[in-house]
């Protein structure tokens, strides 16, 4: 393990009040979003999607780094340059998600384990010779009737554990991504006792790995009221719980929080982490970033349309959501205007 890449790395990716993009969906979750518009679900749409974000002018005024799916680092430009060095090129930091998806928790209705382990060695050795720098591994809590369970948390913590060791046995920095979900009606207060015990599990499960915190970079859910839920906390009750629960449960070893948006609008996304920032910022230890995939993608999708006409138009709409989250990251997100 390289300490000193590893944490350089870690720092850049949340250095300069930037941010991660990720662009790391699945091909059945990339296919879902494309089906909604009735975008065709092909490896050539996928991969005219992407060139259309990373050769968005002046991205990495605002992206420190992006996550790329597997399938996405073997593809080309149109004139011919391979992703990966579209993404240098953009002075944007390439990262690959190396899970293999969420699936059923055997004995555990309801519940599910991300999996990808087996193999993850090598796939990492070629990754870092390819020139990818961090990797990604996200691990899914429900929240519901009895879950979750014990048992799943733990697992999912020691699956996380287990990637970001060899990651960083690779020379690749891991973000840790336990996401506790937003789906159901449960209280922001649930949201939190499930956030902090997840996180808990999560640090502790580092520590006897023996991870590097400093080389390493937390992507957390923030804390918020289950979407069904009747009660809505405000923009500024939201920062205030989500920041409460980080200082009881993040080290402050570690260099940066780049939060997951989760199915948030693209607005209340910035507006919460814009909150957080600017009433916490200087008194953290730690940065309070975004690592977005549809708060960032989704105004810019929908008006790319599969389109090749549309691109400058999209590449606006990305650019323009980028540059908030950095607004954002200096706690100066406009929130005046009308949050949806
Ligand atoms: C939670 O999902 C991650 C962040 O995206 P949002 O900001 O939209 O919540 C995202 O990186 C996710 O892990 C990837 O899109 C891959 O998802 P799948 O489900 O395809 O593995």
């Amino acid at each position: 393990m390289n300490e000193t890449t590893l944490i350089k790395t870690a720092n850049a990716l949340v250095s300069d009040d930037k941010g991660i993009l990720a662009m790391d969906e699945s091909n059945p979750t990339c296919n879902k979003r494309f089906a909604a518009l009735g975008i065709p679900q092909t490896e050539e749409a996928r991969r005219a999607y992407r060139e259309m974000i990373v050769t968005t002018p002046g991205l990495g005024k605002s992206i420190s780094g992006a996550i790329l799916y597997d399938e996405t680092i073997r593809q080309h430009l149109n004139d011919g340059t391979p992703f990966i060095k579209a993404v240098v090129n953009a002075g944007i930091i390439p990262g690959i998600k190396v899970d293999a998806g969420a699936k059923e928790m055997a004995g555990h209705p309801g519940e599910k384990i991300s999996e990808g382990l087996d193999g993850l060695r090598d796939r990492l050795k070629e990754y870092a010779q390819m020139g990818l720098r961090f990797a990604k591994w996200r691990a899914v809590i429900a929240i519901g009737k009895d879950i979750p369970s014990q048992a799943c948390i733990e697992a999912n913590a020691h699956a996380l554990a287990r990637y970001a060791a060899l990651c960083q046995e690779a020379g690749l920095v891991p973000i840790v991504e336990p996401e506790v979900l937003m789906d159901g009606d449960h209280t922001l207060q649930r949201c939190f006792d499930v956030t902090e015990q997840v996180l808990k599990t999560v640090f502790n499960q580092l520590y006897r790995q023996g991870i590097l915190l400093e080389g390493m970079i937390l992507k957390p859910n923030m804390v918020l009221p289950g979407l069904a839920c009747p009660k809505q906390e405000s923009v500024d009750e939201v920062a205030d719980a989500t920041v409460k629960c980080l200082l009881r449960t993040v080290p402050a070893a570690v260099p940066g929080i780049a939060f997951l948006s989760g199915g948030q609008s693209p607005e209340l996304a910035s507006a919460r982490l814009s909150a957080m920032n600017s009433r916490y910022k200087s008194h953290l230890p730690w940065e309070l970033a975004f690592s977005f995939a549809r708060a960032i993608q989704q105004p810019a999708l929908e008006i790319w349309q599969g389109k090749e006409a549309n691109v400058p138009e999209a590449q606006k709409a990305l650019f323009d959501r980028a540059s908030y989250n950095r607004a954002a990251r200096q706690g100066e997100y406009n929130t005046n205007k009308k949050i949806k």
